[in-house]
């Protein structure tokens, strides 16, 4: 299978994806193409991962979950029991997409678009600037959890923080989506408490040094 140009990705995600998610999307990606030339990491990768980070996200829950079985993905418990719903299977499937349907074959741009959700310990540079890039996206209006606790605006925080010293940014980004899900009761995948407790980690231990 060909890969496709960026151009082209581009085409594919204002046909596939609903124009919210597709603007969205475009702001994703030169928001990490921002974050790519502020801190070295290669833009183009950048831009591709950015454009095609939710290429799943416009498609059934019952797609994702059979797209990620028919490729041998490892799913979590809550993904396999669940019926109807996980808001992580989106970027799993998304990076079965990136290289099943757009011929993506970068192995830094597959794990970006995987693990744009729950992050990971060990992210690479490329990895972290789409999982903030995500967050922080200048369309994005509000974030889940933040305006609630407008008194740390925790997005501003991270949109300035991002540019400056990407592990405090994914920290506070992980830290205020754990809230959140703790705060709601929601069901929380154990890839996003060991990303927090990772990174937490490593502050701590530099704070300690
Ligand atoms: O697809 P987007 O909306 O652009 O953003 P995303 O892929 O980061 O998904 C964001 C949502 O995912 C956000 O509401 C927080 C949620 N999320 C992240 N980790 C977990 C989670 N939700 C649950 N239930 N459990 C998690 O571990
Ligand atoms: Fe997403
Ligand atoms: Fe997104």
């Amino acid at each position: 299978m060909k890969t496709l140009s960026l151009a082209q990705i581009r085409k594919e995600m204002e046909k596939t994806l609903e124009p919210k998610r597709y603007e969205h999307t475009l702001s994703v990606a030169y928001t990490a193409a921002n974050l790519a030339a502020v801190h070295g990491a290669d833009i183009e990768k950048a831009l591709i991962a950015g454009m095609l980070h939710d290429c799943a996200k416009c498609i059934s829950f019952k797609k994702q979950k059979s797209l990620c079985q028919k490729y041998h993905v490892q799913m979590s418990r809550l993904e396999k029991e669940s019926e109807d719903y996980s808001p992580v299977l989106h970027a799993k499937a998304g990076a079965v997409l990136a290289k099943e349907k757009y011929g993506i074959r970068d192995e830094d741009i597959l794990n970006a678009i995987f693990y744009h959700t729950t992050g990971r310990p060990h992210m690479s540079p490329l990895e972290k600037i789409i999982y903030i890039a995500d967050y922080i996206e200048p369309c994005r209006k509000h974030v889940k959890g933040a305006t609630e606790r407008s008194e740390n605006d925790i997005f501003t925080k991270a949109r300035q923080t991002a540019f400056r010293d990407p592990d405090d940014a994914l920290l506070l980004i992980l830290g205020n989506t754990l809230a959140y899900l703790k705060e709601t009761g929601s069901k929380i995948d154990p890839v996003t408490q060991e990303t927090y407790d990772y990174y937490n980690g490593i502050k701590q231990k530099g704070k300690n040094a």
